[in-house]
């Protein structure tokens, strides 16, 4: 017999977060991955069962229309796969009203956007696709996307654009105030998008600059938002777990850990569901949850994954399982990120660094080193140059910050055979870097170049003594190998 496909008249009533999508759509949300929709769509499933309210969620993927595809077959449901060591289970949200692909239908995004049921944008298009200068940290107006969106001659492509454009179109139709939430891996990601907003519609002709910027101004919110889940890439095995707990077949399932946090500033200009009914906290003070997450735990992951792919780890718990890469991982946390932070208060950071080597070790999520180590150009920049320039400016040489770049540059500018994980990582800057490699003739000089070339942003390329460090510990990878490295530390 073949199993049934999940769907509106096939998935068992007990898995449901809620019993049917809500019949109005307050939330338009770009980004249609995995992240979204074992975080925020989980959280406002939650909410909804709480308290009612007109909060279904209209998904927009960028490009690709795999997911989008499968969800409309499955009447806009998927399953949430829960992994743990200690067994598994698995939930529907249903809270999702409809989707769309951006890049074939860019127009109904912006009447999305435009539209006067919709209170809330909200956005995990991850650190990539927020198109800033890692160098200024401004909208990249030199990136030919980011040109194209601002001549408008055609449909916007890059997340930025059509964020302005849909608030254009709303600021016209008079559709009203509008939060547009920021739910990424970027510090300060409520401030940084309205900036690169802003930005871009300084760049306009001056007669729409005139008339959206006062709009946006008076009437478009961007809280902070600090969100935490591990949550990896869909395999066949996880499609299989949907199969043995509810008896159908979901393409489309998100594992997920157990451990899911969100933290937001309770800035909306047009109401919100009741999240703090479905875990959330809400605060003033963001920043410090954030700086804690970025550093401590996605930091660390990127140490853990770089190393553990060097040395032959397909997965993240098997890293951490590695002594060398537990004792590096500590020493990241203890000695180069947790002086640079200020805890939030009613966080016991002891309690909070236990739990991370805990669900590091979650072998039930077969997170691999592959995932964490992709887009380190991009992700690095949020996580290594802020509190390692805290060490340097008062002369000490943050060495496992320092282990981490030299980790990142042997996996994907390899002087020697890394293995399959580390080639397996994906990342714009491949290209460049492999190309630098090839140019210098000495490791010193190539990572001169790279951070010169402003990979981490200028200050820190100025600290000669960080830069001589890196370089010395890419030599010592790629001669002595990673656990070598780590002892010379
Ligand atoms: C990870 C994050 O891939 C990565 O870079 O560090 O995706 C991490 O798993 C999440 O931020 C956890 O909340």
């Amino acid at each position: 017999m073949t199993t049934p496909r999940l769907g509106r008249d096939t998935v068992p009533a007990a898995a449901l977060l809620r019993p049917a999508p809500p019949e109005r759509t307050g939330i338009v949300h770009l980004g249609l991955g995995n992240f979204h929709r074992a975080h925020q769509a989980v959280h406002t499933a939650q909410a909804l069962a709480h308290t009612d309210g007109p909060w279904g969620i209209l998904g927009v993927a960028g490009r690709s229309t795999g997911v989008a595809d499968a969800m409309r077959e499955q009447d806009l449901r998927y399953a949430v796969t829960e992994l743990s060591p200690h067994g598994s289970s698995v939930t529907v949200p249903g809270v999702h009203t409809g989707v769309l692909v951006a890049a074939r239908q860019t127009d109904a995004v912006l009447d999305a956007i435009a539209a006067p049921d919709t209170r809330i944008v909200t956005i995990t298009v991850t650190e990539r696709g927020y198109t800033y200068s890692p160098r200024t940290h401004a909208l990249d107006v030199d990136s030919e996307a980011v040109r194209a969106d601002l001549r408008g001659d055609a449909p916007p492509r890059t997340t930025i654009g059509q964020i302005v454009r849909g608030l254009q179109r709303r600021s016209r139709t008079g559709a009203g105030p509008v939060t547009v939430l920021s739910c990424d891996n970027l510090g300060a990601n409520g401030r940084r998008t309205r900036r690169l907003v802003r930005e871009f519609i300084a760049e306009l002709p001056a007669a729409e600059r005139d008339e959206l910027d006062p709009w946006v101004a008076a009437s478009v919110t961007f809280p902070n938002s600090m969100v935490d889940r591990i949550v990896p890439a869909t395999t066949d095995e996880h499609r299989d777990a949907v199969r043995a707990h509810l008896g159908v077949h979901d393409a489309v399932p998100v594992p997920a850990e157990p451990f899911s946090m969100w933290v937001l500033e309770d800035d909306f200009a047009a109401g919100r569901p009741a999240w703090e009914h479905a875990g959330a906290l809400f605060t003033d003070d963001v920043e410090a949850y954030e700086l804690l997450k970025l550093r401590l735990l996605n930091g660390t992951h990127s140490l853990i994954a770089y190393l553990g792919a060097l040395d032959g780890c397909e997965t993240i718990p098997e890293a951490i399982g590695r002594p060398f890469i537990a004792d590096a991982a500590r020493r990241a946390l203890r000695e180069d990120y947790l002086p640079t932070l200020k805890v939030p208060e009613g966080i016991n950071v002891d309690d909070y660094i236990e739990r991370l080597f805990g669900r590091w070790a979650n072998s039930a999520l077969g997170h691999r080193t592959r995932q964490v180590g992709s887009d380190g150009s991009v992700k690095l920049a949020q996580r290594v140059p802020e509190p390692a320039l805290v060490h340097l400016r008062s002369g000490r040489i943050p060495q496992q910050l320092a282990l981490t770049v030299a980790a990142y540059l042997c996996c994907l500018a390899p002087a020697a055979e890394t293995g399959p994980h580390a080639a397996a990582m994906s990342d714009s800057a491949r290209e460049n870097l492999a190309e630098s490699l090839r140019r210098n003739a000495s490791t010193k000089s190539f990572v001169d170049e790279v951070l010169g070339g402003g990979l981490l942003g200028d200050e820190l390329a100025g600290h000669g003594e960080f830069t001589d460090r890196v370089a010395e510990l890419a030599d010592l990878i790629t001669t002595r190998g990673p656990a070598a490295a780590v002892r010379e530390t």
